[in-house]
């Protein structure tokens, strides 16, 4: 059926008054966006039963990603492009006297994920859908997703992000689809038909009730879910009249230790803060995942013999790795396996992920705060940790080094990675240097034990969101150059190619770019009172704040480029906007200092008139999904300036890549293979390779005084950190400067510097040469179509889940 701008106004003006019982005069903009929003879940609704009851009736596998983050973003304009609704939506609405772009402003991101791993979990939804296969996500509702980012002179103030405050239009609760998780309490043996009984008494129940959201196909009729649960008290009425008083207080203070399960996002990217609440966590949404997962299959089949055959399920990083005794307890327990076979099962059913090789992120917990929360989930993970190791035995006789360093539990701990290892069948990497890390050296031992197992999935992002979406202009001026399929196959984007040197296309690409800078600059404008040059360079990193990440470099080389530029204001730099973004985790004070260094350097710069607006610093508040948007397509150069070594892979530098900015970057995680497609005169590398950093940790030899007393630059830049040189007091900045000398420079920031102001130097001349630049930056464009989430996951889907394309039929629209 045909969607007429006339029928679309109707179904909006009749939504309308049964939703808010009024003239639509009368509208506010939250009745009017409440009231789009129910008329795109009209257009949704049909293809999502449809959808469910095609994956219930065939015979044939479905993929479960289970995941603590999904950082969604906001969903009204992507769900209307995927819908192809777009057009004929806005012009109906403009008719009516409504804006959507006005509208759509009010849709809080859902920020479900602190960064890389969350975002990473909401782009393989998207290819999911796309690629018409059946695969859906399973987290946590929170309540307060991650924290809202204010700067207040100049530091991080975190605010709590309530964005269900006005209800959420795309979720729907299920109520009777609701599970019980089971916290504390005893486990009693008990012997019945020969079999030994685990009784699991005196616990404390959990409630977990699912609020589904649609995951929408791109121009097809799929529709997959994504199921958060929330964490609700099993007490049926919360009735304080039956309590005298002391129970009361109990009462209400139990229905807030219960509720605060679901209650907010940890903001911690890669480091450990082993508080039981965040266990709770972990146990509360595997365990509801696997059981509403276990009861749906039990509809369609009778026996669970053939369970891996029927459903996938994918473990984004350790989090959601007690899916594995979860598994194994349902079977045993509930369904009356033996251990073997329930064993065979699970290490059929469940992959595993690596996102981090940072050790301070490996997670462990320590035994007796395991077992007291979990005491059945422990036995089982104590009977999987002495069959291990008994069959590590059989293969390495009399070596307990290596068993010890391979167990599940040593020396007081869960290690989490390590359960990952043994209850998987599949354990990958995110980029081939991670991967190869992994094998060789983080999980080298495992690599040895099971080879077999040990693969890489390049990350990937998806190209509706971070092109389409994000950079219409450009998407549509791809379209009209090679034609429309693209949009179906991300790899067709390499035609681009034949117009990198076309002088008409690269004008176009040149065009678009100014546009999407001066758009940017205008949001600078308004919010910080700056003016920024669209024809200046604009350097941009925006990621979490973190030491590997090294946002420091960046600002070193900032203070000596202003060096240098105070020195000469005539020296002949092409003019420099560097603009930054990310939040630090509320605990990392390094982190935040460094926020307060960026800040601290941009009131300085930005503000002497000596350097004739040749630099310009900025840094942007609240970085998030949507902010990203407006920012990677106006970028020209992407900093991706980690340790070699510590960056996993990245996927900011394949957004950036994908809307055309320059990579300036080491040889660390994705940028390698960014490198080697692209080719090395199309990208800018520097510094140390990971091999030489990895030698350097295990040899020794690396000293930050010798570069501090050998390169003149160094010196002065860290003696401006503690000498008054900025406006701060002297000790401000002293922890950052003493970090580099007295710390031994743990991310070798000193080190790489002078390649580093090669490399931008590099940049200056590249970017000076407008032919030879343009024709980088399309062929960053033409070749990021092998970094499109739909590659990514059509290689998880073949590799390892053994799930195929299940299209769903067509369905009358009302
Ligand atoms: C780890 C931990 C550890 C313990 C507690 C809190 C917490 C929260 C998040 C994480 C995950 C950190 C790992 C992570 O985000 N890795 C990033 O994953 C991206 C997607 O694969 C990848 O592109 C980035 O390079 C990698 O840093």
């Amino acid at each position: 059926m045909i969607i007429t701008k006339e029928y679309f106004k109707k179904l909006y003006l009749d939504k309308f008054q049964s939703m808010h019982g009024k003239e639509i005069t009368e509208a506010t903009p939250m009745d009017q966006y409440l009231t789009l929003g129910a008329v795109i879940r009209d257009f949704i609704s049909r293809k999502w039963i449809a959808s469910n009851n095609t994956y219930a009736t065939m015979e044939d596998k479905e993929t479960y990603y289970f995941s603590l983050e999904f950082l969604l973003g906001k969903l009204m304009n992507a769900n209307l492009l995927k819908l192809n609704l777009g057009e004929i939506c806005t012009e109906a609405l403009e008719e009516l006297g409504i804006h959507l772009d006005q509208i759509e402003e009010l849709e809080p991101d859902a920020g479900l994920g602190n960064g890389g791993l969350g975002r990473l979990a909401a782009c393989f939804l998207d290819s999911l859908a796309f690629l018409q296969l059946p695969g859906h996500g399973c987290g946590i509702r929170y309540k307060y997703g991650f924290f809202e980012q204010k700067i207040v002179d100049g530091y991080q103030v975190e605010l709590p992000d309530n964005w269900l405050k006005y209800g959420n239009v795309w979720e729907i609760r299920k109520a009777d689809k609701a599970v019980e998780v089971r916290f504390g309490g005893n486990v009693r043996l008990d012997q019945a038909d020969g079999r030994t009984l685990f009784i699991h008494e005196n616990f404390d129940p959990v409630l977990a009730v699912p609020y589904d959201t649609p995951i929408v196909g791109f121009r097809n009729n799929t529709i997959n879910t994504l199921r958060l649960w929330s964490a609700e008290t099993t007490m049926k009425d919360f009735d304080f009249s039956t309590f005298n008083r002391g129970d009361y207080l109990n009462a209400v203070k139990y229905k807030y230790e219960v509720e605060s399960i679901s209650q907010v996002l940890y903001p911690d990217d890669n480091h450990l803060e082993g508080r039981v609440l965040r266990l709770k966590q972990q146990y509360f949404f595997v365990s509801a995942g696997i059981q509403s997962i276990v009861r749906r299959y039990k509809k369609h089949h009778a026996d669970l013999k053939y369970f891996h055959e029927r459903v996938a399920i994918h473990i984004n990083d350790t989090h959601p790795v007690l899916a594995i005794p979860e598994l194994m307890r349902i079977l045993i327990d509930e369904e009356e396996m033996g251990w073997d076979e329930a064993w065979e099962i699970t290490t059929r059913t469940i992959s595993y992920t690596n996102h981090t090789i940072l050790p301070e992120a490996l997670e462990k917990w320590p035994i007796d705060i395991f077992q007291t929360l979990l005491p059945r989930i422990y036995m089982i993970v104590h009977e999987i940790n002495e069959r291990f190791c008994s069959s590590l035995w059989q293969k390495y006789p009399g070596d307990w080094n290596k068993i010890r360093s391979m167990a599940v539990l040593s020396d007081g701990y869960v290690h989490m990675a390590h359960l990952a290892a043994v209850g998987s069948k599949s354990i990958n990497g995110v980029a081939k240097i991670h991967t190869e890390i992994l094998k060789n050296q983080v999980m080298s031992n495992f690599y040895d034990y099971y080879p077999h197992k040990f693969n890489n999935k390049t990350n990937g992002i998806t190209p509706r969101r971070w092109l389409l979406k994000s950079n219409p202009k450009l998407a549509h001026l791809i379209t009209d150059t090679i034609g429309s399929d693209w949009l179906q196959d991300s790899k067709k984007l390499q035609q681009l190619e034949h117009y990198a040197h076309d002088p008409v296309f690269q004008e176009e690409t040149h065009r678009i770019k100014q546009h999407n800078k001066a758009a940017l600059a205008a949001l600078i404008q308004d919010k910080y009172q700056v003016a920024v040059d669209p024809n200046s360079i604009f350097d941009v990193q925006i990621k979490r704040i973190h030491g590997y990440k090294r946002q420091v470099l960046n600002v070193l080389h900032i203070m000596n480029l202003y060096n240098r530029l105070r020195e000469d204001p005539n020296l002949d730099i092409h003019p420099r906007t560097f603009i930054f973004g990310g939040k630090a985790a509320p605990s990392y004070y390094m982190a935040k200092q460094t926020i307060k260094l960026i800040n601290t350097l941009a009131s300085v710069v930005n503000q002497d008139s000596r350097i004739k607006d040749k630099l310009k610093v900025i840094f942007m508040e609240n970085y998030n999904v949507s902010l990203g948007e407006q920012i990677f397509p106006a970028a020209d150069v992407s900093e991706q300036i980690s340790t070699a070594s510590k960056e996993a892979s990245g996927t900011g530098n394949m957004k950036f890549m994908m809307n055309g900015a320059i990579t300036i970057g080491t040889l660390d995680g994705a940028n390698i293979e960014i490198k080697e497609e692209v080719g090395k005169d199309n990208i800018v590398i520097f510094g140390l390779t990971a091999d030489q950093v990895l030698k350097y940790y295990q040899e020794g030899g690396y000293n930050a005084w010798n570069l501090y007393h050998g390169d003149s630059r160094i010196k002065t830049v860290l003696d401006q950190l503690v000498n008054n040189f900025l406006p701060v007091g002297p000790d401000e900045f002293r922890s950052i400067y003493e970090g580099f000398l007295y710390h031994n420079d743990e991310y070798f920031v000193l080190k790489d510097f002078s390649s580093y102001v090669d490399a931008h130097n590099q940049i200056n001349q590249l970017y000076n040469n407008r032919y030879k630049w343009l024709q980088m930056s399309i062929c960053n464009i033409a070749h990021s179509g092998k970094f499109s989430s739909d590659k990514t996951i059509s290689e998880y889907a073949r590799d390892i889940w053994n799930i195929h394309t299940i299209p769903i039929p067509d369905q009358p629209m009302f």
